[in-house]
């Protein structure tokens, strides 16, 4: 196999907004200081494993149509995961990223037995740390692939059968301690296939306490081994299953809350499962920002007509700029990052496409922030929503939402024969506020 796998690319270099090289950021300036953090502290992005090493393009019509030599070799399985490796690492380098992501069977082959797997991934491990140290390259998360093996099909900590949920519960295991031994940020626990698709054969409430009680044992474990990192939900209303249990952010907030484990895990918002659940991606990350629990984001997008997950790169600045808006309100990422949970279209088969879809990626993130930045350092919006609610900073409306009863307020009401009217909201001019400044801010 050809070595370099991306003989036609070098390192991508900023060139700036002028630039017409298309392999070349135009935007997005690592070490560009932006209200006082360089934008790749800010953005902290990172690639994925799965969609960019290790799947081919197959979907359900056909046979794969990307360059990926690496995928689908013959011979002998751990040496196709360290030729794969070998082509991942080039490309995080050449692209510049600071960070990746995997799912456990994305680096290493499942073995015949649950123990041979294990030693794969051990091996494997080894090896990232390798690559790791030496190009500087790090994990924003690790996570368990609990959803492509067949033994998954009706979930797995939310099965019917507890051996199935025993069968988790190790191999979770087994990736957390992976994930800490090669230094990950976080580590992430999507849905998968917890979640049903008919309510004729499912005992929701047994199911939903079997992943309180998986998640305790997560955390738990993350404890035991001095796992700094938090814990991640990814929320997902649907897909695979018809009802994921974890729907959006304030279901997950919700079930953190009962299972008592807001402490120890934060959520990962994905944009466009935002959009599945019926949600703007800014609500999503506003949310998680309201109820403390804002860990990280996959930032690949829908697509409006589609009503799946067609995790595209993200194109859209306006769209990106609201969502960074309240990620910078909150006081941005920390653990997290922005993880490109994103695909390329079948028919970008070309091999230098990988760099093509993150540089757009990575430059519609830039700018967004350059944006966002703007906005919120002038206080434009921030001054208008201060000015609005100003009422409640008077004492007057400390006695009405503090100490006033039902009954004090019907009396005060009757007394008063009042007839409050709120101010405009603007909402057009503050529309026109924002596309103001995507426009011009640089
Ligand atoms: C699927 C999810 C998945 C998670 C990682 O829709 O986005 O890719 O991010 O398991
Ligand atoms: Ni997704
Ligand atoms: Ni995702």
């Amino acid at each position: 196999m050809t070595n370099p796998f991306f003989p036609t690319v070098d390192t991508i270099r900023f060139e700036g907004s002028d630039s017409t090289n298309s392999l070349a950021f135009r935007w997005y300036d690592a070490d560009r200081v932006i209200g006082g953090k360089s934008m790749a502290e800010h953005l902290r992005f990172a690639v994925s494993y799965w969609h960019s090493f290790c799947w081919d393009g197959f979907d359900i019509f056909g046979q794969g149509t990307l360059h990926r030599p690496w995928v689908n070799a013959a011979g002998d399985p751990m040496v196709h995961a360290r030729t794969k490796m070998a082509a991942a690492f080039e490309f995080f380098q050449k692209l510049g990223v600071p960070y990746y992501c995997f799912h456990d069977i994305d680096i290493a082959p499942a073995g015949a037995t649950f123990a041979e797997s294990c030693r794969n991934l051990d091996a494997m491990v080894d090896e990232a740390a390798r690559w790791q140290e030496e190009t500087g390259v790090g994990l924003l998360w690790g996570t368990a692939n609990l959803f492509s093996n067949p033994r998954f099909g009706a979930g797995a900590a939310t099965s019917p059968d507890p051996e199935i949920f025993a069968y988790a519960a190790a191999q979770i295991c087994h990736c957390l301690e992976a994930t800490n031994r090669l230094g990950g940020a976080n580590y992430v626990m999507w849905g998968g296939r917890e979640g049903y698709e008919t309510l004729l054969n499912t005992d929701l409430k047994r199911e939903l306490d079997q992943l309180g009680r998986m998640l305790t044992l997560v955390v738990e474990h993350k404890h035991a081994i001095g796992f700094d990192g938090p814990i991640l939900l990814e929320p997902k209303p649907f897909e695979p299953t018809k009802h994921q249990y974890d729907f959006d952010v304030a279901a997950c907030d919700a079930f953190l809350q009962r299972y008592e484990l807001t402490a120890d895990v934060k959520v990962n918002i994905e944009v466009n499962h935002a959009t599945l659940a019926g949600h703007d991606f800014a609500h999503e990350v506003a949310a998680a920002a309201a109820s403390g629990i804002l860990g990280s984001v996959d930032a690949n997008a829908g697509d409006d007509r589609l009503g799946w997950d067609v995790d595209r790169f993200p194109v859209s600045v306006e769209q990106m700029t609201l969502g960074m808006y309240e990620i910078l309100r909150a006081g941005g990422l920390t653990t997290g990052g922005l993880n490109f949970d994103a695909k390329l279209r079948r028919q970008s088969s070309a091999v230098d496409d990988l760099f093509h879809a993150h540089i757009g990626g990575m430059d519609t993130m830039a700018r967004a922030l350059i944006v966002a930045h703007a906005l919120l350092d002038d206080g434009v919006l921030e001054e208008f929503t201060a000015e609005r609610y100003a009422g409640w900073e008077t004492e007057r409306g400390q006695q009405v939402l503090g100490s006033l009863s039902l009954q004090q307020l019907h009396a005060e009401q009757l007394a008063a024969d009042a007839n409050p009217m709120f101010a405009s909201g603007r909402q057009e001019k503050l529309e026109n506020t924002v596309a103001r400044y995507v426009q011009t801010a640089s």
